[in-house]
C-alpha cells in the first residue's frame, strides 16, 4: 500500500465544513501500517504529515510552551537518560520543591513572553499525599489564575491524586512513554510499562488533558520508535500532546556516548505522529538547542506545531528566547493563542 492509500481518503474538508473530521481519527492503526508510513521515502512521509497538518491545525501556528523543574534531582527512580537520577553523577542541579511564590514568578514572566502553557516537573517517582503534594496544588491554583494553561509533569499518579489536581485547575499532565514496551526494560527498571499506562488511565478519567509522548536515540530500533507510535494512537483517545524529544546526553548518565539523533530521524518520527493522530499537539521538545533553523523548519513542515521556549529545559540548556523569537520572524511562525478557555 501506499501512504496515501494509507491516509483516510476522507479526511478532507476545509472547504466542507460539514465533514466531521472527527470521523476520520482512527483509533484502529495496525503497527504494519504504522510501519509502512514511517519507512516512506522522507519527503513523501514529509508532503503527506504536512497535508495532514493542514486539514486540522493552522500550519503557521505554534504552540509556545514553558518548563519549570519545580523539585530537581535526587530521584529514586533509574531511568537511564535522566540527569536526575539520584544514582548516576551527573552535574547537575539538585533542590527541594520551590516555594508557590518563586513558581509564580516564572509562571509571569513565562506569560510575558507568549507563553501559553506553563508545565511544572519534579524529579519524583510518584505523587505521595503530603505537605509537597498539598504545595503543588496550591502552584496550579496560581498558575491557573496567571492565566496559563497549567501542567505538570510528576510521576505516577493515582486517580485520587489526578481528581485533586484536576480540582486545582490543571489542564494537562505529562507522562511519557518514551520508548515502546519491548524496550522498556533496556531504559528503565523501577518501574513497569503498565504503571506509565494506568496513570495515563487516571488522568484520562480525571478529565484531565493527555500529554505523552517519548524519547529518540535511546539506542531503540525503529521497531520500537513504531511499537511506541503505536501504543500511543490505540490508546482508548489519543494524547492530545504528543511531545518527541531527542535524548539529550548528559555526562554521568549511562546513555552519554549515545550518538545525537539525524533531523531525519526527527521528521520521520513527527511525521508519523501527525498522520496517525492528527488532531494531536505535535511537540518539538527536548534536542533543539543543536538543530539550526532550518532543521527545525522541517521539523515544523513535517507536523510539529508546539515547542518548549525559554533557556532551560528542565535541568539541561534550551534555545535562548531571542532566538525563537528571531526564529518564528524568519519562519513566518505566529505563537498560538490560548486556548485556556476552550476547554
Ligand atoms: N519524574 C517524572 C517522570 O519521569 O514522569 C517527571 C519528570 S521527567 C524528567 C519528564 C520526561 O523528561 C521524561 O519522561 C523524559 O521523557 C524526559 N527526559 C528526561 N531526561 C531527558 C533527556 N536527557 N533527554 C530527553 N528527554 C528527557
Ligand atoms: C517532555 O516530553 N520533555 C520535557 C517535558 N516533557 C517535561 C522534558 C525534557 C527534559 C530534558 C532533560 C532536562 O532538561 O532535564
Ligand atoms: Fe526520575 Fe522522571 Fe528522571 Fe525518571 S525521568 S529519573 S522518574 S525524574
Amino acid at each position: 500500500m501506499t501512504i496515501e492509500e494509507l491516509i483516510n481518503p476522507n479526511l478532507v474538508d476545509i472547504e466542507n465544513p460539514s465533514i466531521n473530521l472527527t470521523s476520520s481519527i482512527r483509533r484502529d492503526w495496525t503497527t504494519e501500517e504504522i510501519s509502512s508510513i514511517y519507512h516512506s521515502p522522507v519527503l513523501e512521509l514529509m508532503y503527506q504529515a504536512a497535508t495532514v497538518h493542514r486539514q486540522f491545525h493552522d500550519p503557521q501556528e505554534v504552540q509556545v510552551c514553558t518548563l519549570l523543574s519545580v523539585k530537581t534531582g535526587g530521584c529514586a527512580e533509574d531511568c537511564a537518560y535522566c540527569p536526575q537520577a539520584a544514582r548516576y553523577q551527573t552535574n547537575s542541579p539538585v533542590h527541594k520543591l520551590l516555594p508557590v511564590e518563586t513558581v509564580l514568578k516564572h509562571a509571569r514572566t513565562a506569560k510575558d513572553n507568549g507563553s501559553t502553557r506553563f508545565c511544572m516537573g519534579a524529579a519524583w517517582r510518584s505523587v505521595r499525599d503530603n505537605r509537597d503534594f498539598d504545595k503543588v496544588l496550591e502552584m496550579v491554583k496560581g498558575v491557573s489564575n496567571v492565566g496559563l494553561e497549567v501542567c505538570c509533569t510528576l510521576g505516577m499518579l493515582t486517580s485520587e491524586q489526578a481528581q485533586k489536581l484536576k480540582e486545582a485547575g490543571l489542564y494537562a499532565y505529562n507522562h511519557n512513554l518514551d520508548t515502546d514496551e519491548s524496550h522498556y526494560s533496556e531504559i528503565i527498571s523501577t518501574r513497569t510499562y503498565d504503571d506509565r499506562l494506568e496513570t495515563l488511565e487516571n488522568v484520562r478519567q480525571a478529565k484531565i488533558s493527555v500529554c505523552s509522548g517519548g524519547i529518540i536515540g535511546l539506542g531503540e530500533t525503529d521497531d520500537n520508535r513504531i511499537g511506541m507510535l503505536h501504543t500511543l494512537a490505540t490508546l482508548p483517545e489519543h494524547p492530545e500532546s504528543v511531545p518527541v524529544n531527542a535524548l539529550v546526553a548528559v555526562e554521568g548518565t549511562p546513555l552519554e556516548n549515545q550518538k545525537r539523533v539525524s533531523v531525519w530521524e526527527m521528521v520521520r518520527m513527527i511525521a508519523t505522529a501527525r498522520i496517525i493522530m492528527p488532531k494531536a499537539m505535535v511537540r518539538l521538545s527536548a534536542g533543539r538547542l543543536e538543530m539550526s533553523f532550518e532543521e527545525q523548519a522541517l521539523c515544523f513542515l513535517a507536523g510539529a506545531n508546539s515547542i518548549f521556549a525559554g533557556d532551560t529545559l528542565l535541568t539541561t540548556p534550551n534555545p535562548e528566547e531571542d532566538q525563537d523569537k528571531q526564529m518564528f520572524q524568519v519562519l513566518n511562525l505566529k505563537p498560538r493563542k490560548s486556548h485556556k478557555h476552550h476547554h
